[in-house]
């Protein structure tokens, strides 16, 4: 599903660092995809606002201008992370959630792999999660009423054959260009049979609807989310794509992230027919804000994902290897990763390998 890359003479990213740690990783990646050279075309940044801090200052969380600029004028952007609160804030809504229906950048892609200790040989985790990525309980239509027994909230989970149908047609094309060719609908059918059940039937029933059989290579198999966990925790190799609703997909991957050694490796694209944002999978991290010692590596391999989606494969895989090296090296990794170096010195030791 790349993009045409024949005519950009420049590529112009928008750059949304948004909250916490996604100001200290965000630059790390735009600092890696500037190494890249003649690789790519000449990448040109456009700074954008979005996230709680923005929303404090401004009283807008996600920015009209945000919007129009990533739109009109950007070719693809990275997204850092957002620090959402808790409880609700009057004219607050999660500016990330927003922007990928704004953009119906529908397809959240996660890879999640281990690297392995030599080059060349096979991962024990190897696994991609495709999560759907503009409805299910996301659609945040939430109410609270007052009853005579308290107080009562609901939410309303939208599933729609058409969302479903195009993420399912995502999952079947990954899953098809991968080795394994094996895919995983990941539901709660039993108990939610119509909203579950119709997110199933309707992936299940994608590879009826090409007439040339383009996926009959590819193995289908079903999982209950609960026991997908479990399966996950205990036999990871056997899940090679998985493909979610909206909830269960962003539970998933960051629990497959566990099995990796640590969510700072984990990277995603937020990807629609027009227009692709890479976005780390970890989020803002407050705890370690400002020390210096958040992991770079998610936001690089975003930006690498983000690359190769538009076709800028030979600049995609420089990234990826030169972060395979330094996660095998294991000399300058930062403390989520058992390692003593700060951002900057894992950074410049990808920039180093490039
Ligand atoms: N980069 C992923 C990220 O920011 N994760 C945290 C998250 O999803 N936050 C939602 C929010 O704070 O609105």
């Amino acid at each position: 599903r790349s993009l045409s890359t024949t005519a950009r003479k420049s590529l112009k990213i928008g750059i949304i660092p948004a909250d916490g740690i996604g100001k200290e990783v965000i630059p790390a990646a735009k600092a890696a995809i500037e190494a890249l050279g003649s690789d790519i075309p000449q990448p040109e940044f456009i700074d954008l606002l979005a996230g709680w801090e923005t929303f404090t200052k401004t009283g807008v969380a996600l920015p009209q201008e945000t919007i129009d600029v990533l739109r009109n004028e950007c070719d693809c952007a990275l997204f850092g992370s957002v620090s959402s609160p808790s409880k609700k804030v009057v004219g607050y809504s999660s500016p990330i959630v927003a922007l990928r229906k704004e953009l119906d950048l529908y397809a959240n892609i996660r890879p999640v792999f281990s690297v392995s200790p030599e080059a060349g040989q096979k991962s024990t985790v190897d696994l991609v999660v495709v999560r759907e990525n503009t409805e299910c309980l996301y659609v945040k239509q939430e109410q609270q009423i007052q009853t005579e027994n308290g107080k009562e909230a609901r939410a309303t989970r939208l599933i729609t054959e058409r969302a479903s149908k195009r993420i399912g047609q995502i999952a079947f094309e990954i899953a098809n260009a991968r080795s394994r060719k094996h895919l995983t609908i990941i539901h709660k059918s039993n108990v939610l049979s119509i909203t579950d059940g119709l997110f199933r039937e309707t992936v299940r029933k994608v590879p009826s609807l090409s007439a040339d059989g383009k996926y009959d290579g590819v193995t289908v198999m079903e999982q209950l989310v609960d026991s997908a966990v479990y399966r996950l925790f205990r036999e990871p190799e056997i899940f090679d794509v998985m493909v979610a609703p909206n909830l269960y997909g962003d539970i998933l991957s960051d629990a497959a992230a566990a099995l990796v050694g640590s969510l700072g490796l984990v990277p995603s694209i937020n990807a629609g027919d027009n227009f692709v944002m890479g976005e780390p999978v970890h989020g803002s991290a407050p705890d370690i804000v400002g020390k210096g010692i958040s992991n770079p590596l998610a936001s690089i391999r975003s930006a690498a994902l983000m690359l190769r989606h538009l076709g800028y494969t030979k600049g995609a895989d420089r990234l990826d290897v030169a972060v395979d090296q330094v996660v095998r090296e294991a000399t300058t990794l930062t403390p989520d990763l058992n390692g003593k170096s700060t951002t900057q010195e894992v950074l410049t030791a990808v920039l180093a390998r490039l």
